[in-house]
Order: structure tokens, then sequence, then C-alpha cells
């Protein structure tokens, strides 16, 4: 039976939507965020497509559940629920749950300014600030992240031969640079973004095995960041991130700039503690960080942070009920 109540508070990071659901959690068992997070998947899906496909959501919908903690040692855990599905993990919907966590009281960190999430992914460290109430900004120190495969070629229809790499910042990114194929996103506009990316990621699918070395339930290349050259001078690159099935990140994406940083630093393009701006299809800006050097069951991997901005808009009450033959949302792709 799909029937339910929804307090959600609206918000949105650099532009791209978070609804964070504060009612209506279904109960979800595990030992850890992994678990419940397959939990959800199995029994509970339903709540994801209503409340984040048309006519509830759109597109672009990206939400989250803050639950209790599964160890004493963090102060909350979080679901991602989106589009795409439930995702491992997502730096824009941590940034936007984040702040409207805090600013709604939802969220009663021990120790001001700090916080420590439980994320399917892992424990994510959270510096914020907050002023009048309101957060200036949230710094996520995200999972550890590693170039998966470089140099893997594929043949896409009316485009050519294109070389990707692919790499894991909390989901697996398939990465396009700029060449003879692509000149570089500032040059395509959001259809050519949409039209291409899902042929590559299947192709991609196809050719090479995604798998996260600790965890095989985080699999497959979910999303296709597109790169080239940023349009603010303070920028060090941009990029288009795709998801779900018809979904442009609006903000620079979390996870995405993180996969970026680990393949750049794999390929000696960007330093240990070196700063990285990276820009949004819109031209929103997140500041990343290589924190620190690891490695995941000896593949060489980066810790990165993510630094950015959310803004609490409104505040929704959705009802779901069998009546309405759109209880479970539908997308028109
Ligand atoms: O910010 O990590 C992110 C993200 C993933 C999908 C959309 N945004």
């Amino acid at each position: 039976m799909r029937k339910g109540t929804f307090f959600c508070i609206d918000a949105h990071t650099c532009g791209n939507p978070v609804r964070l659901v504060t009612s209506g959690h279904p109960n979800l068992s595990g030992n850890n965020m992994s678990e419940k997070r397959q939990c959800f998947v199995l029994n509970h899906d339903w709540i994801r497509t209503s409340l984040m496909f048309e006519p509830r959501g759109h597109d672009m919908m990206s939400g989250a559940f803050l639950y209790p903690p599964c160890n004493d040692n963090a102060d909350a855990s979080i679901l991602f629920i989106e589009t795409s599905g439930c995702l491992p993990m997502c730096g824009h919907g941590t940034i936007g749950a984040v702040t409207a966590g805090l600013e709604s009281g939802l969220l009663r960190p021990r120790q001001a300014g700090l916080l420590t999430l439980e994320a399917p992914a892992g424990q994510i460290r959270i510096e914020y600030e907050m002023a009048d109430g309101k957060v200036q900004w949230v710094k996520l120190y995200n999972v550890a992240s590693y170039l998966a495969h470089h140099n893997v070629e594929i043949d896409v229809p009316e485009l050519g031969y294109l070389t990707v790499d692919i790499a894991y910042g909390g989901n697996f990114y398939i990465i396009v640079e700029p060449q003879n194929s692509f000149p570089g996103v500032e040059h395509w506009n959001a259809d050519q973004i949409l039209r291409f990316s899902p042929i590559i990621r299947a192709k991609v699918n196809e050719q090479v095995s995604c798998v996260h070395p600790l965890d095989h339930t985080v699999k497959g290349a979910s999303h296709v960041l597109w790169t080239g050259t940023p349009s603010k001078s303070d920028s060090a690159a941009a990029n288009a991130v795709f998801y779900g099935d018809k979904a442009i990140d609006r903000s620079p994406c979390g996870t995405g700039t993180s996969a970026r940083m680990a393949q750049l630093f794999a390929k000696g393009k960007l330093a240990l503690g070196q700063e990285f701006v990276h820009e949004s299809y819109i031209g929103s800006q997140f500041v990343g960080c290589i924190e620190q050097i690891t490695a995941i069951n000896g593949i060489p991997a980066i810790l990165p942070s993510i630094k950015g901005w959310a803004k609490v808009f409104g505040q929704n009450c959705i009802t779901v009920d069998d009546s309405d033959p759109y209880a479970d949302g539908f997308q028109v792709i």
C-alpha cells in the first residue's frame, strides 16, 4: 500500500534541489547505512519515486532522510533519495540536508560547528558556520576517492571515438575531457549532454566493471561528468554532471568534484593541499581540496573535502495515497 504524509524542507545547494524529508521515515533494518540503504531499496523505494518523480518532484529532484546514528561517534545518519536511485553518497545533498537540518533544529551537533554523519558510502565529517540562525557554508570531508579506470575507449554513434576515465567519489563517474569528438562542456548545450550521456553510460558499463572494493553493493558507473573551461576567472575547471535519466546537476556536484580531484591527482595534475574551485553548468562554485592521500585495498586514493552553500526556500507537506493513479510518480523520458 502506498500511503503516507511527508513533511519536507525544500532547499537548493548552489542551484540543485534538496528536499529534506522530516517525517514519514520508514523503519530500516541493518547495522550500518549501507545495509539500511539496501533495506530501503528493497522495501520502500515507492517513497523515493513518489517524492522525487513528477508530479511531486521533477527530473533533477534530490532529497534525503536523516536517521539516528548507527554508531556512538556520529551525530546522525543520512539516506539519499534521488531520481536516479538511492545514492551511496551525495555532496550537494549533504550540504543542503545539513543546512536545512541545522536551521530547523532537527540536527543538534554535540559540538557547535562540527558534525559527523553516517552515509551509506561511509562516515562524513562536516564543518559549518552559522550566523543569525543561517548556515553560511558547509564543508564536508568525503569518503576515499580514486581513479578506477583510465583511457577507456568507446565508440559513440554520431560522435565517434571518445576516451574517458572512470573515478569514484562516492559514486562512479565517467569523466569526459575535451578531445576531437568533444570540444568542452562550454560548447555543448543541455540537449547534447542529455542525448549522449545515457549512450556513453551504457557503453562504459558494457566494457568495464566498477565495483567498490570494500562494499560490493556500490557498483556501476552511474554519472557522466563532462569537463571544460570555466566562465569565472577564479574557477579551476567547469563541469556538468548528468544523472538519472534526464538530469544535469545545477551544482558543481560534490561526489563528482571528489572523483575529478582523484582523477587529476592520479594523473599528476592536482597536488595534495591544492584548492580546486569547480564550476557548475550554471556557474555556481564548490571549493574542493585534497586533504590527505590514502589507499583502499592497495588502490591509491585521496581524501577530498568539498565546501559549498545551500539556501532553504520553503516547506512542503506532501501526501501520497493509493487513490492517486500517480502515487508512485512518473517520468517523461
Ligand atoms: O553533489 O554529489 C553530488 C551529486 C550527485 C548527484 C547530483 N549531485
